[in-house]
């Protein structure tokens, strides 16, 4: 990091002390939040990841940017301000952050925003739910979400539960291939699917255990390999939504954008929202368990890294 770059960056004390200390640290981040899910659950999904974390072993970071001030590590009134003011605070993904900054404002950091402040903060694990891609589409609107170069350039394994169908997850994956992205399924030979365990696509690597990956990222890093890790973990079953069911409600959500003239930075966070409406809330309670489930195993990995 540029010695300058700490001008702009708070780390709670709790999360400085763990890192001096050498302790766990798991980041999270804030677009799911604000823009991800609908108020009052982002708040309290939220804090019950900060509390998985926790329980886990580590000290949870989530990311934001405050007041145009870096944030890793918020308080739970700052984690509500997010979510209470949901879509009014701006989506931050890598080009918004100079202005967001410059300007004073308040940002919900993307996984690529999200790893960059992580990566300034020293913070090498991150969780989420799902990883932005190669939307459908991508030959007419060229939408590739900026997550996926943050993940080939910036050093943060990322844990995710798969690529959301709602993305082209083929060409999803061979963006990240030939950006030198390894793509790690967690227990499993086959890309989960975000709703459901699998998309039919196989993984790059099968790990059974965080030791494993944690030790293909100690090698990775201390190699110079730059850039992050996609580490998939397919949402248990019990909360699992069924796969053509939900492919129809996505397939239905698509059109719905298309039929609006929903681009950019809007497609993912109306999708959500049109998918929890359409399968009244079950998607949202999916989306919630697999959070949970992945602030869990992010947590074991940093306490091995
Ligand atoms: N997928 C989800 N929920 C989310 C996102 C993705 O299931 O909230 C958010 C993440 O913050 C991700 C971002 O980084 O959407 C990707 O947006 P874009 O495609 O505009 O880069
Ligand atoms: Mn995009």
């Amino acid at each position: 990091m540029l010695p300058s770059a700490t001008r702009y960056l708070d780390t709670a004390p709790e999360v400085s002390r763990a890192l001096r200390d050498g302790q766990p640290v798991v980041a999270l981040e804030s677009t799911i939040i604000s823009h991800g899910m609908p108020y009052p659950e982002n708040v309290e999904t939220a804090l019950r990841v900060e509390h998985t974390v926790r329980d886990g072993g580590a000290i949870p970071a989530t990311i934001a940017i405050l007041g145009g001030r870096l944030k890793a590590g918020l308080s739970v009134d700052e984690i509500r301000h997010l979510g209470e003011r949901g879509q009014a605070i701006i989506k931050a993904s890598r080009r918004d952050i100079p202005f967001v900054v410059s300007r004073r404002e308040d940002g919900a950091t993307t996984v690529a925003a999200s790893m960059i402040v992580s990566a300034m903060a020293g913070i090498r694990v991150f969780a989420t739910g799902g990883i932005g891609g190669v939307h459908r589409g991508v030959t007419e609107t060229m939408d590739v979400s900026a997550d996926l170069e943050e993940l080939a350039r910036t050093d943060v394994a990322v844990v995710c539960a798969g690529v959301k169908s709602v993305l082209d997850i083929g060409r999803t994956l061979e963006y990240l291939e030939t950006r030198g992205v390894p793509v790690v399924g967690y227990r499993t030979d086959n890309l989960p699917a975000f709703y459901t365990a699998s998309s039919g696509f196989p993984v790059d690597y099968r790990a059974d255990t965080p030791a494993d990956i944690a030790a293909a990222l100690q090698a990775k890093w201390e190699m110079g390999l730059s850039g992050g890790m996609v580490i998939a973990n397919p949402i248990p079953a019990a909360h699992a939504l069924d796969g053509d069911e939900i492919d129809a409600v996505i397939d239905d959500a698509i059109e719905e954008m298309e039929h609006l003239g929903i681009t950019g930075k809007d497609t993912t966070p109306f999708l959500l929202a049109q998918i929890a409406e359409r399968t009244e809330g079950r998607s949202l309670a999916a989306n919630i368990e697999l959070v949970v489930n992945n602030a869990r195993l992010a947590a074991e990995i940093a306490r091995v890294l």
